[in-house]
């Protein structure tokens, strides 16, 4: 197998045997980010796949994101770190009833690398707990992340609630299930505020970026 092979297969057996020094060894090739976007992510939609087969257990998959998960950790001290001076303070959550946050986590870093203070509230975050935090924090604007169909809808919901406890800060959602067309037709009409959608984390960089100027 070649190094990139190599690494989509940790990702799909649930292996980390020698993963560690393929890393190292990607490194030498390839940008952080980029062995993520690439190899790694390519073993997780081999996954889902799998998994949409039925050829994998829930358990397997778990094995599959714990692997993901020390990649990225690995990963991360070799990011560019960009050291500007704080460009805003960002909320961010996994929608209520939705477990999946190895994207929201990946969110999380760049974010952080690139200037961002961030308070990750965690999965499964109901609106209640979002609007208790949001009051406390008084975030610049607020991250939802969700990966089943149904938090797609959980969105148009958080989104309600939110705009009903007078919050109007910006939104960026992002996760499998979305589209810019739900988020446009569905979310936004739902609040007051901008509700901005990102198609991978870098994106939502972008879109923080654009915010904060
Ligand atoms: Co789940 N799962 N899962 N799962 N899982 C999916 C999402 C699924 C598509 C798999 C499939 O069937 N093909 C399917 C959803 C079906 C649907 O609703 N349409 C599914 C299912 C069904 C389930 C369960 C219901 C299974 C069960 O129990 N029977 C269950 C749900 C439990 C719950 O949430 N209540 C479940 C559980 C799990 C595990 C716990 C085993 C595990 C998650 C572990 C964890 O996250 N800690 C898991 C995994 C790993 C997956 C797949 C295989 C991979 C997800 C992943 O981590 N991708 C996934 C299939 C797939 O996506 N191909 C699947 C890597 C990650 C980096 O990508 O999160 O998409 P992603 O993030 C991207 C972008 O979306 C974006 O940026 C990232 C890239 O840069 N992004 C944002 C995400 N959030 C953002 C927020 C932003 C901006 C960008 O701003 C705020």
């Amino acid at each position: 197998l070649t190094l990139e092979e190599r690494l989509a297969s940790y990702v799909v057996e649930g292996s980390k045997e020698g993963l560690i020094a393929d890393l190292d060894e990607a490194l030498q090739k390839y940008a952080p980010l980029d062995i993520i976007n690439g190899p790694l992510m390519e073993g997780m939609s081999e996954v889902g796949r799998l998994f949409n087969n039925n050829e994998l257990i829930v358990a397997e998959v778990l094995q599959s994101a714990e692997v993901m998960k020390a990649s990225v950790a690995h990963l991360e001290p070799h990011m560019e770190k960009n050291e500007s001076a704080v460009k805003g303070k960002i909320m961010l959550a996994t929608v209520k009833g939705d477990v999946h946050d190895i994207g929201k986590n990946l969110v999380e870093i760049i974010l952080a690398n690139n200037g961002y203070e961030i308070v990750n509230l965690g999965i499964k975050v109901p609106p209640e707990q979002l609007i208790e935090a949001y009051r406390a924090e008084k975030p610049d604007a607020i991250g939802l992340s969700g990966l089943l169909v149904k938090s797609a809808q959980q969105m148009v919901l958080t989104a309600q609630d939110l705009r009903n406890a007078g919050i109007d800060a910006p939104i960026l959602v992002g996760g499998a299930a979305l589209t810019r067309k739900f988020t446009k037709t569905r979310i936004a009409p739902e609040y007051d505020g901008v509700v901005l959608y990102a198609k991978d984390a870098m994106d939502g960089l972008d879109l923080a970026n654009k915010l904060s100027d």
